[in-house]
């Protein structure tokens, strides 16, 4: 008899299966919602291309998703995907990575496609730690948080990516954690949908690397954190700093419609090209 096949197995390459996230890390649980995401709303996968850096979020859509996927270098995935975009504005242009490289190295570049509104998807996976690497710490790394490199403590303030990408003008902004897989998955279908930059911040656990050091042993230990510390974004407005402190504030943070940028490059090229046009006919 044949072995029954999981829906799913048309989106995951599984022919590298069984695959070499570690137990109780949250990847799985964003290319599972991912793979839903993309099916639920028949985007076929050969009109996509996944973009990714390093680190273990990268490995997410490459080599695991079953798309044409870009693996590039640390903090460049935005980078290249403008490139594609750019050539290939028929594709649905996809960036899985970790906030290291999209929030860390790759900040620069988070900044300016949100300010161009390129119809990117961005869904950056907060573990809040370089995790492939051993467990440093990140710029989304909380205050007070021991590392390996803040053995005593983190005394620096997280980075606040989702509220930086949405001042410098982000068509799209949502948060959700690895516990909230339903909302998650609408947001991402909303966000492949959505022509312009959509950014998610997913915020994730790195039992390993992270959470070893400050007790949280297992992904179920992060996911009751998860649950217990997440505010949704209209309750959060009104309530003081502190009140917010520790909390997840999750939701849709921003949506509106801007000038898109791929589109408007092709609207000038195009009015240059008719206009020699003109030129050389006279
Ligand atoms: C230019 C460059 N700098 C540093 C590294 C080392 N490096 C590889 S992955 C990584 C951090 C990964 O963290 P993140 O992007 O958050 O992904 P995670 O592994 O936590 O999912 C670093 C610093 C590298 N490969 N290239």
């Amino acid at each position: 008899m044949d072995k029954p096949r999981h829906r799913l197995m048309d989106y995951i390459r599984e022919d590298i299966m069984p695959h070499r996230f570690c137990v109780g890390c949250g990847c799985g649980t964003v290319l599972n919602v991912f793979a839903n995401a993309v099916e639920g709303i028949g985007l076929e996968p050969t009109k996509m291309v996944c973009v990714s850096g390093i680190g273990c979020s990268a490995w997410i859509p490459s080599p695991y998703f079953k798309a044409d996927t870009l693996h590039t270098t640390h903090g460049r995935p935005i980078a290249f995907a403008t490139g594609v975009k750019i050539m290939r504005p028929d594709l649905k242009v996809v960036v899985i990575a970790g906030d290291g490289d999209i929030a860390g190295i790759g900040g620069n570049h988070l900044i300016h496609a949100a300010r161009r509104n390129i119809d990117l998807s961005v869904f950056m996976v907060n573990n809040m730690i370089y995790g492939m690497t051993g467990g440093q710490a990140a710029p989304t790394t909380p205050t007070g948080i021991i590392t390996t490199t803040t053995p005593y403590r983190n005394v620096e303030p997280a980075f606040q990516a989702a509220d930086l990408v949405m001042t410098a003008g982000a068509g799209y902004v949502a948060r959700w954690t690895t516990y909230h897989v339903f909302p998650l998955m609408e947001s991402m279908q909303y966000a492949l949908n959505k022509k312009g930059f959509s950014f998610i911040e997913i915020i994730s656990q790195c039992p390993e690397n992270y959470g070893r050091r400050i007790g949280l042993r297992s992904g179920n230990d992060f996911l009751k954190q998860f649950k217990e510390k997440s505010i949704r974004v209209d309750k959060a407005r009104g309530l003081s700093e502190e009140e917010l402190k520790d909390k997840i504030v999750i939701g849709k943070l921003c949506d509106r419609d801007r000038p898109e940028y791929v589109s408007e490059l092709y609207n000038v090229t195009n009015e240059q090209v008719e206009k020699l046009k003109k030129e050389a006919a006279s």
